[in-house]
């Protein structure tokens, strides 16, 4: 007999090992509107949140919003929003039910009821995870792509918007209308400078239509940065079928991730905003060298090992990092990120890079290389091309991150190293490997193809010849030698 569906009637019959939410759920209210209910919010955000949460009455229930599809509400609804969160260490596995979310709601489908809880009085906080291109950015000039069908879309139905950019500025405007304060917006994304970021794109957005929306906003909303970081393999039929053996519920929306976690906040909040100290975030004044040392190593690192170690035949992150040539690869690749980092006290680099490859090599954790692979566009100059960037500014050579370079072109090209095809998910996938094809075999073709996307690698690094011609070098070892030799040969 299959065993029963998690929802608060039947939470209380999971196995005696499975922790519950320590609080009365019928007495939260709904303080922060999370937009881009994924994986990573779930185990990251709401956790944080799910930890300080008071058996008194609480503000700090979390509105989850879909920005795409209704799949996370039609999964979660049946279970009033309930969730298990999985901690997967080889250790002391650990199942927990997470009670935050109160509810999901699809913008596509109803923007109007988005729209109502991002305006409600009682909405502090809106947070967001909706994942690198969903910004609309125009990665020339760090501001909004105007014209980015989303967003002309979006600023022709002030009363619908789809884009988290389009609903954030809409709601502020209500909220303006209504004479009632903003919220603070919590950018949680892989984005460098993230906050500072997110509140230049709605400003702009604010400015196509009204000017002192703008200015209001910049005057009065707040966009704290923050750093983020917890590995959060996407979810398999497997990892359902794991947890229903763990915690004798069936649970269609469940989380794993690692033990690891941190968050650093910029403490820069228009009002209230639950004690996630109290959970261990830090609060700090200036996150930027968090986020940088987290962007550049860990990020950077982690699109290395996707690109070479799918190319190389390693299904996951700990398969790659198991692999002597790749691991090799990688302190090597470090060795020339940790020189362009700015000091953090009390933090040595080298322990987090050791850090790290114990947190990649964790095998409880299956991490896809093709997960990490996606959207290859938008994140390389996050994670990688700043980097090299100023090591050549310096005068230092950038074999390892071109090899990382080198293996995104190659992954992008669509074709692995036995022949077989590559579903490469990317905004950019079709028009990449189109330009790919038309260059023809030559390295130096197929470098100059790719350096031809401005919106990946800027009008600087392309006219950079030695760049250009590490890239060279790095893509035609791994054609001449393949994967594995040409990380350890460069
Ligand atoms: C990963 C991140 O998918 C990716 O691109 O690099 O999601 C990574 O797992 C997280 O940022 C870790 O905090």
């Amino acid at each position: 007999m299959s065993p029963p569906r998690l929802s608060p009637a039947t939470a209380a019959a999971a196995h005696a090992d499975v922790v519950q939410p320590r609080y009365d759920r019928a007495r939260l209210r709904p303080g922060i509107v999370h937009l881009g209910l994924g994986a990573f919010f779930r185990a990251h955000g709401a956790l944080y949140t799910e930890d300080v949460l008071a058996p008194d009455p609480d503000p700090w229930g979390i509105i989850g919003v879909s920005l795409q599809r209704p799949d996370q509400r039609d999964r979660l609804a049946p279970q009033g929003g309930l969730y298990v969160a999985r901690e997967c260490e080889a250790d002391a596995p650990l199942s927990r039910i997470v009670g935050s979310v109160l509810g999901v709601l699809v913008a596509p489908e109803d923007p109007g009821a988005v729209l109502a809880a991002m305006t409600a009085p009682e909405t502090a906080i809106v947070s967001l995870t909706v994942t690198e291109k969903a910004y609309c950015l125009d990665p020339a000039t760090g501001r909004l792509d105007a014209a980015h069908p989303a967003i002309i879309r979006d600023l022709a139905n002030p009363l619908a918007p789809r884009t988290a950019i389009g609903l954030l500025a809409a709601a502020l405007a209500r909220r303006r209308a209504a004479g009632r304060a903003p919220f603070t917006v919590l950018c949680c994304d892989n984005l460098m400078g993230n906050g500072r970021l997110l509140a230049g794109l709605v400003q702009d957005f604010a400015a196509l239509s009204d000017d002192r929306l703008a200015r209001w906003i910049a005057g009065n909303a707040t966009f704290p940065a923050t750093m983020v970081d917890r590995i959060v393999p996407a979810t398999t039929a497997e990892d359902i079928a794991a947890v229903e053996l763990a915690t004798g519920l069936h649970d269609a929306a469940p989380v794993l991730h690692e033990r690891f976690r941190q968050w650093v906040i910029e403490d820069r909040f228009v009002g209230a905003r639950p004690p996630w100290e109290r959970a261990g975030a830090e609060l700090v004044s200036d996150v930027a060298p968090y986020e940088h040392m987290k962007l550049r190593m860990l990020n950077a690192s982690h699109s290395a090992l996707a690109y070479l170690g799918y190319l190389a035949g390693h299904a996951t992150i700990a398969e790659a990092v198991a692999d002597p040539a790749l691991a090799g690869y990688l302190r090597r690749l470090w060795a020339e990120i940790t020189p362009m980092l700015p000091a953090l006290p009390g933090v040595s680099l080298d322990g987090y890079a050791e850090t790290l490859l114990t947190r990649y090599g964790n095998p409880a954790i299956r991490h896809r290389t093709w997960q990490i692979a996606m959207d290859g566009s938008q994140k390389l100059r996050v994670r990688l091309l700043p980097t090299i960037h100023e090591r050549l500014q310096r005068g230092l050579p950038v074999p390892c991150l071109a090899l990382a370079v080198a293996g995104w072109l190659r992954y992008a090209g669509g074709i692995d190293e036995r022949g077989g095809a590559i579903e490469v998910r990317d905004p950019l996938a079709g028009e990449l490997r189109a330009a790919l094809e038309a260059a023809g075999a030559e390295p130096a073709a197929k470098v100059r193809a790719a350096l031809g996307f401005a919106a990946i690698f800027g009008a600087e690094l392309p006219a950079e010849a030695r760049f250009v011609a590490a890239l060279t070098d790095a893509y035609a070892a791994l054609l001449r030698l393949g994967t594995r030799a040409a990380a350890q040969t460069l």
